[in-house]
């Protein structure tokens, strides 16, 4: 096991072990039942890259774990209730999810929503609960929070991705669309960190830069993936953006141009990482995530 991958099995620990304390059992008979199907969404596998970014540049600008840890798992909360609405018939209409059928499939459709529902609430649950005048930053971070996962980010990304099914766009439509879509939710835990930290503006830029260019590039493996994975090590069906005729980096550019892009991101995320370096920061951990991002699977 490299430096880097022990790195990451010791964050996804440590959220395996907070996740569920911040979304506690509730009994059926107390109306818990979306609880369960949040739980059932929630703990059962995901690779966690929101929460690790947080952590992992929380670590880098000095904020300490207590404060960290609730970012982190809303972050997660959020990010797994646009799943479960994501897969519902309604719109992406999808059976299998992290290795397992969807959050609908197990509990039906009404359960489902309110299951999106009750993560999303218990996220604005913990960033209320744990912003504080003592917290510096706190209250901007968890505002940034919920402004990447609104109507100006990723809601509005999925709205505009609906609205492009079955229509041709340019491939500069289909960048504001996976900026919105995925990359609001990847930059949110970067710049959340910096809030925390109150990092200096040049950290600052420097760290928008990094997290835009690996918003990009996630998106565009996930395109790629979409075409070339097995729904296997996938644990979500592949092909589907054929099926329903969307604008991905390989409709539009084919596979071998979206792999350029890839490169060309992983490339400017790379350049971001050699100026945090500059700036007398550790980026070993971040460099193992970048390479990772660009090589994953899954
Ligand atoms: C329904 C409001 C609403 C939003 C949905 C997340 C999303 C927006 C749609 C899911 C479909 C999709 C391809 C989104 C792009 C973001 C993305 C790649 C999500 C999957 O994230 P991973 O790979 O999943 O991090 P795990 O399971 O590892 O957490």
């Amino acid at each position: 096991m490299t430096i880097y991958e022990a790195r990451y099995q010791q964050y996804l620990t440590d959220l395996e072990t907070a996740l569920p304390l911040y979304l506690p059992e509730q009994p059926r008979e107390k109306g818990g039942l979306p609880v369960e199907a949040a739980r059932y969404s929630l703990l059962g596998g995901g690779k966690r890259v929101r929460p690790v970014l947080l952590l992992a540049f929380c670590d880098l600008l000095g904020v300490e774990r207590p404060a960290a840890m609730p970012f982190a798992c809303a972050l997660e909360m959020i990010h797994t209730y646009s799943l479960i609405h994501d897969d519902l018939p309604c719109m992406d209409d999808d059976d299998l999810r992290r290795g397992h059928p969807t959050c609908h499939r197990a509990y039906g459709e009404a359960v489902a929503i309110l299951a999106g529902d009750t993560l999303l609430n218990r996220a604005c649950e913990i960033l209320l609960a744990t912003v504080s005048l003592d917290l510096p930053g706190s209250l901007q971070a968890a505002r940034l929070i919920a402004a990447a996962a609104g109507s100006k980010g990723m809601i509005g990304g999925q709205a505009l991705d609906l609205a492009a099914e079955g229509k041709s766009i340019q491939l500069e439509d289909l960048r504001q669309i996976h900026k919105l879509k995925t990359g609001a939710l990847i930059m949110a835990p970067v710049m959340a960190a910096a809030c925390l930290a109150g990092a200096s503006s040049e950290i600052t830029m420097i760290l928008e830069n990094f997290a835009s260019a690996i918003g990009l590039a996630f998106q565009i493996q996930d395109d790629i993936l979409d075409v070339t994975a097995d729904t296997a090590a996938l644990g979500k069906s592949t092909g589907k953006d054929q099926r329903d005729q969307k604008s991905t980096y390989v409709a539009l550019l084919g596979l071998e141009q979206a792999r350029r892009h890839l490169v060309d991101s992983i490339g400017t995320a790379r350049k971001a990482l050699a100026d945090l370096d500059r700036a007398g920061l550790r980026t070993e951990f971040l460099s193992g995530l970048t390479d990772y991002l660009l090589a994953r699977t899954s």
